[in-house]
């Protein structure tokens, strides 16, 4: 399997994380990447390609124009502006407030801005457009190989329209399925096994049909972004009945969360997809410092085969997992778990 990946992803990295009233040093960190590279070298995987430019025409078929433009000019905006710290909002347009787009950059970032743990630093724009290149190139690979694997960072599920936060910033899996439908695709599926709820690309593809969106996650009432999530959310206008969301339980084990993602398949099967995506969070792991899931090691290898019995050109795209150490096992169990099905 193919491997795309780009050292940019070094340029974002923010000092602080707000996290229970404190800066803190953020969970997602470079050295998740470090660990991941350094399992796939050592397990075999030898097939690194750098990414190719990303077409931001791409982009801006899932992402809005002007969130887009936001997003390459914020840190210049803060920075002019004379600010000293890294780019955070302060104010959120809340419920019955406004919701048009202000001119200061403290407005704009609250505008823009669904989760406020996730700074925007001097590097953070060319790491992000870099991560999404990730996957583009990787999917051009599917088409030969059948798979391939987008160790993006920073991550990209969160990232919804308009909106960024989580670590997130453009949708990297959700810019990876646009483009298997500008090649063609009639049907592709979104399956996110990230600990977290895919918001950003429940958002994307919530009216559209093409697309089937499928989350297994920490349900709302409990785990981050908490305002989304709900098995009730199916997806809108055409889209409904295209969305589907497996909210589960504080403490879930392995073996609870493998017959949740059974079903989870089955759906996709039912679909006919022409193409899957994978949205790779290792987050569910029991040793992760901000989740709730119990899944250990060997889970990953399993569910990992259940994919690959799929038998669908599958593009695996890199999300979450905090648990650093074991980030790299995790994730290519994941990808041999696949490959041995
Ligand atoms: N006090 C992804 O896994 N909240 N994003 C952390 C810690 C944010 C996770 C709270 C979690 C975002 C891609
Ligand atoms: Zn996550």
């Amino acid at each position: 399997m193919k491997i795309v990946l780009s050292e940019d992803h070094r340029l974002h990295f923010p000092k602080g994380e707000l996290c229970g009233g404190e800066m803190v040093r953020p969970f997602e960190c470079p050295e998740r990447w470090d660990y991941v590279l350094g399992e796939l070298r050592s397990r075999g995987f030898k097939d690194t390609i750098a990414p190719d430019e990303i077409d931001l025409e791409l982009v801006r078929k899932v992402h809005d124009a002007e969130f887009v433009e936001f997003l390459e000019q914020a840190w210049t905006d803060w920075h002019q502006t004379g600010f000293k710290g890294e780019a955070l909002p302060y104010v959120i347009p809340a419920r019955r407030m406004q919701q048009r787009r202000p001119d200061h950059i403290d407005g704009r970032l609250g505008y823009y801005c669904m989760a406020i743990d996730t700074a925007i630093t001097n590097g953070t724009w060319q790491a992000v457009r870099s991560s999404a290149a990730c996957a583009v190139t990787a999917q051009r690979l599917v088409a030969d190989d059948g798979h391939a694997f987008a160790l993006c960072r920073p991550p990209g599920h969160h990232a919804a329209r308009d909106l960024y936060g989580g670590y997130c910033f453009l949708n990297n899996a959700a810019i990876a399925v646009q483009a298997f439908v500008e090649q063609g695709a009639h049907r592709v599926a979104l399956l996110d096994v990230d600990f977290h709820h895919g918001n950003g690309s429940q958002d994307i593809f919530n009216q559209r049909d093409d697309v089937l969106f499928v989350s297994l996650h920490g349900r709302p009432e409990d785990a981050f972004p908490h305002f989304s999530g709900y098995a009730d959310e199916v997806g809108e206008g055409a889209g409904e009945g295209y969305n589907i969301n497996f909210p589960l339980r504080p403490g879930t084990t392995g073996s609870e969360w493998i017959a949740a993602l059974a079903d989870a398949l089955k759906r996709i099967t039912d679909y006919r997809p022409d193409a899957l995506v994978v949205s790779l969070g290792v987050d569910t792991f029991c040793k992760d410092p901000i989740s709730f899931f119990r899944l250990e090691s060997e889970d990953f290898r399993r569910y990992g085969a259940h994919i690959g019995r799929l038998r669908l050109p599958t593009l695996f795209v890199m999300e979450g997992g905090y648990a650093v150490e074991e980030i790299g096992i995790n994730t290519v169990n994941v990808l041999d778990g696949y490959l041995d099905s």
